[in-house]
């Protein structure tokens, strides 16, 4: 490709930075000289010797080669909001994508972001977090550098009862992006878990602020331990946990994870709001590998088992039960038996 046609009049607004890694990326590999960049950026060749400076600076692997020009070779494998947001052409989730070094927890820093108006699809990442959290003031553990956290800031247009279904979609856009990045095979557990070789890998945490019949914002929360080391995970764990480094056997790219996630949820939210649930539901169920299973659950109201049939629409698990009465489970653990 001429490398012209890769500045759209429409992507002139982007910040320079962005649109010459966009030039780079367009490239694939080839060496381009500064004057083609600088035409290309409309500024001078030192705006792009200083820019590719700039870049480096922030991990990117460029070469210089003198009386050449530049050769791209990696971008960091750090979640800067450049680098993700270049190539991700989101429809809504992802469309501004904010990232930072340290928060308490992304999603406290969604919800503040949320109640400032932050619009549909807004992405929180962080490199780390002090006070990650799980379900029930559970604590989650946020090692520096090595997972992602990550919340999504959503505003649809369903009613509160049927939020829940978003946990789902977000389960699914996990389990697919694992299978997809690494040839793993994962599984969702009811409710918020997903399983690689029945280890924890993900955990999902949705919070919302509504009132009756109206949904003011959802906030999906999504650890995913992508190159945690074994002596990372404390002792005390609920349930095994593992990472995708450990369970797959080398590291995974997070940057390249954390793209494929992203467009995994905006391309399932996208069919969420065209075709409803039933859709969700199928695919949830099949990867969960939980239907006409016999299982153990216990929940607030007491143990019980039962033969799994279904999920209902707002989130809880259809259990047959051996008195012949269907029974509704809307949050609890669950195993096996
Ligand atoms: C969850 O809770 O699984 C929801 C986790 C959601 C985390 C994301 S990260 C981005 C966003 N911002 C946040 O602050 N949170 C969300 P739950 O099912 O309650 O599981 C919590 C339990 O899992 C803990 O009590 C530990 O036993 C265990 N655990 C803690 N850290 C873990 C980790 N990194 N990997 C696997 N298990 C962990």
């Amino acid at each position: 490709m001429k490398i012209s046609d890769a500045t759209r009049p429409d992507t002139d607004k982007l910040p320079l930075e962005r649109r010459m890694v966009d030039l780079f990326r367009a490239g694939k590999g080839a060496v381009l000289s500064g004057e083609e960049l600088a035409g290309a950026l409309g500024v001078s060749r030192t705006a792009v010797w200083k820019h590719v400076k700039m870049l480096k600076a922030k991990g990117y692997r460029i070469v210089s080669l003198p009386s050449r020009g530049y050769r791209f070779i990696a971008p960091p494998d750090d979640l800067s909001d450049l680098e993700l947001g270049a190539g991700h052409s989101a429809k809504r989730i992802g469309r501004r994508i904010v990232c930072v070094r340290e928060t308490g927890s992304t999603n406290q820093l969604a919800f503040r972001m949320a109640e400032e108006g932050a619009g549909d699809g807004t992405v929180v990442l962080a490199e780390m977090q002090t006070g990650g959290k799980g379900r029930l003031g559970r604590r989650w553990e946020s090692p520096p550098g090595v997972n992602l956290y990550c919340s999504v800031i959503l505003r649809p247009p369903i009613l509160p009862a049927t939020a829940p279904q978003l946990t789902f979609l977000s389960a699914v856009a996990v389990a697919r992006a694992i299978e997809s990045v690494t040839r793993l095979q994962p599984r969702i557990k009811w409710p918020n878990d997903v399983l690689v070789h029945e280890r924890k890998v993900a955990g999902l945490l949705n919070e919302m602020s509504a009132e009756t019949d109206t949904i003011h914002w959802v906030v999906l929360g999504i650890g995913v331990n992508i190159n945690m080391e074994r002596d990372q995970f404390p002792d005390d764990l609920r349930y095994p946990a593992s990472s995708l480094l450990l369970e797959h056997g080398a590291p995974v790219s997070r940057l390249e994870f954390t793209r494929t996630l992203l467009s995994l949820l905006d391309s399932l939210y996208d069919d969420f709001l065209n075709r409803g649930f039933e859709p969700l539901r199928e695919e949830w169920i099949a990867r969960a590998m939980i239907r006409f299973r016999r299982v153990a659950v216990s929940s607030g109201d007491g143990d019980m088992e039962g033969t799994v049939v279904g999920i209902d629409s707002d989130g809880a698990l259809l259990l047959q039960t051996s008195d012949g009465v269907p029974k509704r489970v809307l949050s609890g653990d669950v195993r096996f038996v």
